[in-house]
């Protein structure tokens, strides 16, 4: 799929605008930075209204994880650090991947001291019109502990 197709796509199912990423290659040399985006993750995260992120080591392999919270009916997204710096979606198997959850932010903490960092999900229920959901969601990382 093309860039601008995924971007069309994207305003039509999101309704965000979605602006293309900006060309930082007019930068080269003045910044200590380079855009790697596209070749560290995959697949892209070009779709979904991203509104919060977590960065921690979910699985505990001593590796930084990226966990990004979804608004706008699009789900969360957990990609795992291969410990060079470029991430592969996993979100299926963490089961973290809520459809329609409306995430706004994301913490983290060992909440239970069980050496597993876990996730708090801040939930913004007025865009789903559904009553009874909770603010908040509690995800117990259930992985491998301090000793693998
Ligand atoms: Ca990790
Ligand atoms: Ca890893
Ligand atoms: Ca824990």
């Amino acid at each position: 799929m093309s860039r601008a197709v995924s971007l069309s796509a994207c305003v039509a199912v999101v309704g965000l605008s979605c602006a293309p990423p900006p060309d930082l290659s007019e930068f080269a040399g003045e910044y200590a930075f380079k855009d790697v985006t596209t070749s560290a993750f995959e697949p892209d995260p070009v779709i979904g209204g991203w509104s919060g992120m977590a960065l921690f080591d979910y699985d505990n392999d001593g590796d930084i994880d990226v966990f990004i919270a979804n608004i706008t009916n699009r789900p969360n997204h957990l990609y795992e650090n291969d410990g060079s710096g470029n991430f592969s979606e996993v979100s299926n198997a963490a089961g973290v991947r809520f459809t329609a959850d409306n995430s706004v932010g994301a913490g983290v903490g060992d909440f239970d001291n069980d050496g597993r960092l876990d996730v708090l999900i801040a939930r913004q229920l007025d865009l789903g019109g559904e009553e009874g959901r909770q603010s908040v969601r509690y995800l117990k990382n259930m992985g491998p502990d301090e000793q693998g």
